[in-house]
Protein backbone atom coordinates (compact mmCIF):
# COMPACT_ATOMS: atom_id res chain seq x y z
CA UNK A 1 0.00 0.00 0.00
CA UNK A 2 3.05 2.47 0.86
CA UNK A 3 4.64 1.85 -2.23
CA UNK A 4 1.85 2.22 -4.52
CA UNK A 5 0.38 5.36 -2.67
CA UNK A 6 4.24 7.29 -3.39
CA UNK A 7 3.72 5.99 -6.85
CA UNK A 8 0.66 8.13 -7.24
CA UNK A 9 1.99 10.78 -4.89
CA UNK A 10 5.28 11.25 -7.06
CA UNK A 11 3.38 12.26 -9.97
CA UNK A 12 2.45 15.38 -7.87
CA UNK A 13 3.99 18.44 -8.73
CA UNK A 14 6.90 19.49 -6.33
CA UNK A 15 5.40 21.91 -3.24
CA UNK A 16 7.55 24.92 -2.72
CA UNK A 17 8.18 23.51 0.74
CA UNK A 18 11.45 24.18 3.33
CA UNK A 19 12.32 21.56 6.07
CA UNK A 20 12.71 23.94 8.86
CA UNK A 21 13.72 23.36 12.39
CA UNK A 22 12.12 25.96 15.28
CA UNK A 23 12.37 27.28 18.41
CA UNK A 24 9.66 26.47 20.77
CA UNK A 25 9.45 27.12 24.62
CA UNK A 26 6.80 26.42 27.18
CA UNK A 27 7.22 29.48 29.43
CA UNK A 28 6.63 29.65 33.39
CA UNK A 29 3.08 30.41 33.06
CA UNK A 30 2.56 27.15 30.84
CA UNK A 31 4.48 24.92 33.08
CA UNK A 32 3.34 26.19 35.97
CA UNK A 33 -0.44 25.45 34.76
CA UNK A 34 0.05 21.99 33.73
CA UNK A 35 0.31 22.60 30.57
CA UNK A 36 3.44 20.72 29.09
CA UNK A 37 2.08 17.61 27.89
CA UNK A 38 -0.87 19.17 26.37
CA UNK A 39 1.02 21.50 24.47
CA UNK A 40 4.02 18.89 23.71
CA UNK A 41 1.55 16.54 22.44
CA UNK A 42 -0.33 19.04 20.04
CA UNK A 43 3.59 19.46 18.21
CA UNK A 44 3.87 15.50 17.94
CA UNK A 45 0.07 14.84 16.80
CA UNK A 46 0.64 17.77 14.26
CA UNK A 47 3.50 15.50 12.71
CA UNK A 48 6.46 17.55 13.85
CA UNK A 49 9.62 15.94 14.39
CA UNK A 50 11.16 16.63 17.76
CA UNK A 51 14.60 17.11 17.27
CA UNK A 52 15.57 18.51 20.93
CA UNK A 53 13.65 19.01 24.52
CA UNK A 54 15.12 20.25 28.16
CA UNK A 55 13.88 21.78 30.93
CA UNK A 56 15.99 24.54 32.51
CA UNK A 57 15.45 27.71 34.44
CA UNK A 58 16.18 29.99 32.26
CA UNK A 59 19.77 32.21 33.40
CA UNK A 60 19.35 36.09 32.84
CA UNK A 61 21.84 36.05 30.25
CA UNK A 62 19.99 33.94 28.03
CA UNK A 63 16.81 35.35 28.88
CA UNK A 64 17.75 38.76 27.65
CA UNK A 65 19.89 37.91 24.82
CA UNK A 66 16.82 35.84 23.82
CA UNK A 67 14.27 38.84 23.90
CA UNK A 68 17.18 41.41 23.41
CA UNK A 69 14.94 42.74 20.23
CA UNK A 70 11.96 43.95 22.73
CA UNK A 71 14.65 45.41 24.71
CA UNK A 72 13.31 48.82 24.79
CA UNK A 73 9.62 47.93 25.20
CA UNK A 74 8.15 48.79 28.40
CA UNK A 75 6.77 44.91 29.07
CA UNK A 76 10.36 43.92 28.80
CA UNK A 77 11.82 44.02 32.43
CA UNK A 78 9.16 41.61 33.41
CA UNK A 79 9.30 39.66 30.88
CA UNK A 80 12.70 38.90 31.52
CA UNK A 81 11.92 38.88 35.29
CA UNK A 82 8.37 36.20 34.45
CA UNK A 83 10.69 33.98 32.04
CA UNK A 84 13.49 33.54 34.52
CA UNK A 85 10.99 32.86 37.34
CA UNK A 86 10.73 28.91 36.73
CA UNK A 87 11.29 26.24 34.87
CA UNK A 88 10.72 26.31 31.05
CA UNK A 89 10.77 23.51 28.73
CA UNK A 90 12.48 23.87 25.45
CA UNK A 91 11.90 22.48 22.43
CA UNK A 92 13.12 21.94 18.83
CA UNK A 93 11.01 20.63 16.08
CA UNK A 94 11.78 19.90 12.38
CA UNK A 95 9.12 19.35 9.53
CA UNK A 96 8.07 21.28 5.93
CA UNK A 97 7.45 24.91 6.91
CA UNK A 98 7.99 23.78 10.63
CA UNK A 99 8.26 27.85 11.81
CA UNK A 100 4.94 28.91 10.18
CA UNK A 101 3.17 25.66 11.28
CA UNK A 102 4.32 26.64 14.90
CA UNK A 103 3.11 30.01 14.86
CA UNK A 104 0.40 28.49 13.22
CA UNK A 105 -0.70 26.36 16.08
CA UNK A 106 0.24 28.58 18.60
CA UNK A 107 -1.79 31.40 17.76
CA UNK A 108 -1.44 35.28 17.57
CA UNK A 109 -0.10 36.85 20.92
CA UNK A 110 -3.22 38.06 22.84
CA UNK A 111 -4.67 34.65 23.96
CA UNK A 112 -7.74 36.77 23.97
CA UNK A 113 -7.57 37.33 20.20
CA UNK A 114 -5.94 34.22 19.26
CA UNK A 115 -8.73 31.75 17.28
CA UNK A 116 -9.84 28.71 19.00
CA UNK A 117 -8.33 26.21 18.62
CA UNK A 118 -4.63 27.43 18.50
CA UNK A 119 -3.09 27.04 22.10
CA UNK A 120 -2.61 30.50 23.14
CA UNK A 121 -6.65 30.80 22.25
CA UNK A 122 -7.35 27.75 23.68
CA UNK A 123 -5.62 28.24 26.97
CA UNK A 124 -5.02 32.00 27.38
CA UNK A 125 -6.18 35.14 28.28
CA UNK A 126 -3.58 37.81 28.56
CA UNK A 127 -0.58 39.31 26.40
CA UNK A 128 1.92 38.11 29.04
CA UNK A 129 1.02 34.95 30.31
CA UNK A 130 0.70 33.75 27.14
CA UNK A 131 2.24 29.83 27.28
CA UNK A 132 4.79 30.01 24.35
CA UNK A 133 7.60 30.97 22.73
CA UNK A 134 8.27 29.75 19.12
CA UNK A 135 10.38 31.19 15.88
CA UNK A 136 9.14 34.02 13.71
CA UNK A 137 11.64 33.53 10.53
CA UNK A 138 14.48 31.53 9.71
CA UNK A 139 17.23 33.74 10.72
CA UNK A 140 15.65 33.88 14.64
CA UNK A 141 15.14 30.24 14.48
CA UNK A 142 19.16 29.66 13.98
CA UNK A 143 19.59 32.25 16.39
CA UNK A 144 17.16 31.09 19.24
CA UNK A 145 18.30 27.10 18.35
CA UNK A 146 21.86 28.21 19.00
CA UNK A 147 21.22 30.16 22.34
CA UNK A 148 19.36 27.52 24.04
CA UNK A 149 20.45 24.41 22.25
CA UNK A 150 24.40 24.97 22.21
CA UNK A 151 25.15 21.18 22.31
CA UNK A 152 23.45 20.79 19.25
CA UNK A 153 20.29 18.40 18.15
CA UNK A 154 19.06 15.47 17.82
CA UNK A 155 19.48 14.01 14.43
CA UNK A 156 16.95 10.53 13.77
CA UNK A 157 14.94 9.43 11.18
CA UNK A 158 11.23 8.64 12.80
CA UNK A 159 9.11 6.31 10.52
CA UNK A 160 5.74 8.02 10.62
CA UNK A 161 7.94 10.58 8.03
CA UNK A 162 6.31 8.35 5.34
CA UNK A 163 3.18 8.38 6.15
CA UNK A 164 3.15 11.95 6.88
CA UNK A 165 4.39 13.41 4.03
CA UNK A 166 3.22 12.47 0.06
P1 LIG B 1 5.08 36.52 20.02
O1 LIG B 1 5.48 35.71 21.23
O2 LIG B 1 3.67 36.22 19.61
O3 LIG B 1 6.07 36.42 18.91
P2 LIG B 1 6.13 39.21 20.49
O4 LIG B 1 5.46 40.46 20.01
O5 LIG B 1 7.39 38.77 19.81
O6 LIG B 1 5.02 38.05 20.48
O7 LIG B 1 6.43 39.43 22.02
C1 LIG B 1 7.25 38.50 22.72
C2 LIG B 1 6.60 38.20 24.05
O8 LIG B 1 6.61 39.37 24.84
C3 LIG B 1 5.12 37.79 23.97
O9 LIG B 1 4.94 36.43 23.69
C4 LIG B 1 4.64 38.17 25.35
O10 LIG B 1 4.98 37.16 26.29
C5 LIG B 1 5.45 39.41 25.66
N1 LIG B 1 4.71 40.62 25.34
C6 LIG B 1 4.55 41.19 24.14
N2 LIG B 1 3.81 42.30 24.21
C7 LIG B 1 3.48 42.44 25.51
C8 LIG B 1 2.71 43.41 26.24
O11 LIG B 1 2.17 44.36 25.70
N3 LIG B 1 2.61 43.19 27.58
C9 LIG B 1 3.20 42.14 28.21
N4 LIG B 1 3.93 41.23 27.57
C10 LIG B 1 4.06 41.36 26.24
MG1 LIG C 1 8.04 37.13 18.73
Amino acid sequence: LREHYCIIASNKHLESTTMERTYIMIKPDGVQRGLIAEILGRFERKGLKLVGLKSVVPSQETAEAHYEVHNERPFYPGLIKFVTSGPVVCMAWSGKDAITVARTLIGSTNGREASPGTIRGDFGMDMGFNMIHGSDAAETAAFELGLWFPEGLMEWDQTITAWVYE
